[in-house]
């Protein structure tokens, strides 16, 4: 039985790949942070949602506490998912994300070598479509590749790329089978609710149940390329099964704005938007009722934007056999139909 470490196992990605993992027959530890006892309702609450996982309590900044996990379990393949990841939040706490999402990556490789691990374990890094940033400058027209130009546009995007020439470095130096995934962004029914995508959909859902008037929102010009974490974390578990380390995008090739997703999540209850307005008094109306259902709060806009991200994930489904089962559309409906579903849960228990 293969034994997978994986860090972030409280967050939307670290559950996706527990499961897929437990499935295919690894045995799963997973790195949750904090006092957390036993007896701690968060630690109870992870540890129920995901009974088959062996919950391992330590932190990012703590190279001791993660060499000591590295010795104990002896891991074949580590993920390393944790990380500060929200790139408003990133702004605000540039530190803190420098010394978790960048030189946690490094604390993770160094603990692996600190336990003599680093000829048999196996290293996969969180990389992601932020370093590319969004520029028309480095933007191949199918869409960013491997090889694109970095040019990261937040504090997070720096860190997450100080993270992947880390990555990258140890592969090089010391023989590491290290790499990275370089992933566009991935949504479901376990992402976030302070991301865009699910803020959309749990607001449409309360909408429905009159819990709330409408949804304010940032820009709603920048485009995104996303897909479905499902999808995502098989493909991170393929790379880690080539014969030879190499780094690797996954995306879906589509791109589409925050308005686009609007008006597909709020069509799921029988709503037609329209727009009116512009820049920062930019509304989204109910057609029929001439209602507001979204509106702009400068609060959500970013010092500075990634306006487009769109990649090309022709090497992944090439090398790797990677595909899809979730279009743009797929994932809407299934975000918003899951958080109907939890809203309805919540009105028959009353
Ligand atoms: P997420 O839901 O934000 O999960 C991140 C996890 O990291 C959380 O469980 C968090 O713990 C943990 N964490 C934060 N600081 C830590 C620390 N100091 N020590 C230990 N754990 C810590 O992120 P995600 O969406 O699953 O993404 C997984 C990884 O992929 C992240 O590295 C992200 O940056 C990267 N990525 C994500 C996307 C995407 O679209 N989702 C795209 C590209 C790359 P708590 O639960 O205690 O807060
Ligand atoms: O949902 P977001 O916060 O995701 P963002 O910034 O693209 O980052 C996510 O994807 C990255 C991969 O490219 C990951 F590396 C990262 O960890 C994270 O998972 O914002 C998406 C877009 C942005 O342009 C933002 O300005 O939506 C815009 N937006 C508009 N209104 C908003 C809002 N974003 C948030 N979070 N909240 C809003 O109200």
């Amino acid at each position: 039985m293969k034994r997978a470490l994986i860090t972030g196992i409280a967050g939307q990605d670290g559950g996706h790949l527990a499961k897929f993992l437990h499935e295919k027959g690894y045995e799963v530890y997973g790195i949750i942070r904090g006092q957390m006892e036993a007896s701690h309702p968060r630690y109870k609450a992870v540890q129920a949602e995901m009974p088959y996982v062996h919950l391992v309590m330590a932190d990012l900044l703590d190279l001791a506490a993660l060499t000591r996990a590295m010795q104990e379990i002896k891991p074949d393949e580590v993920y390393n998912l944790a990380a500060i990841s929200h790139v408003g939040y990133s702004f605000r706490d540039p530190v803190l994300t420098a010394d978790v999402t960048g030189k946690g990556v490094l604390n993770m490789l160094e603990a692996i070598r600190l336990a003599g691990l680093e000829k048999t374990t196996r290293f996969y890094q969180a990389s992601t479509s932020e370093m590319f940033g969004g520029l028309d400058y480095n933007r191949p027209e199918k869409g960013y590749t491997e090889t694109a130009t970095f040019h990261p546009r937040s504090p997070y995007g720096v860190a997450k790329l100080y993270g992947h020439w880390i990555t990258r470095n140890y592969r090089e130096s010391y023989g590491m089978f290290a790499l990275s995934g370089i992933l566009f962004n991935h949504e479901g029914e376990r992402r976030g609710p302070e991301f865009v995508t699910r803020k959309i959909s749990q607001s449409v859902a309360r909408i429905k149940y009159g819990k709330q008037e409408k949804i304010e929102l940032g820009n709603l010009d920048s485009k995104r390329d996303w897909g479905y974490a499902g999808d995502y974390v098989k493909g991170m578990w393929l790379m880690l099964q080539q014969s030879k380390p190499d780094d690797y995008v996954l995306a879906t090739g589509e791109t589409h704005s925050i308005r686009e997703f609007c008006e597909l999540a709020f069509k799921e209850i029988d709503i037609d938007l329209k727009w009116e307005g512009n820049g920062a008094d930019e509304k989204g109306v109910d057609t029929s009722t001439g209602k507001t259902l979204v509106s702009i709060n400068p609060e959500f806009f970013r010092p500075a934007e990634v306006d487009l991200l769109l990649g090309d994930p022709s090497k992944a489904e090439k090398e790797l056999g990677w595909k899809r089962d979730v279009d743009f559309k797929g994932l809407v409906k299934l975000m918003v139909t899951h958080d109907l579903a939890a809203e309805e849960q919540i009105i028959q228990l009353g």
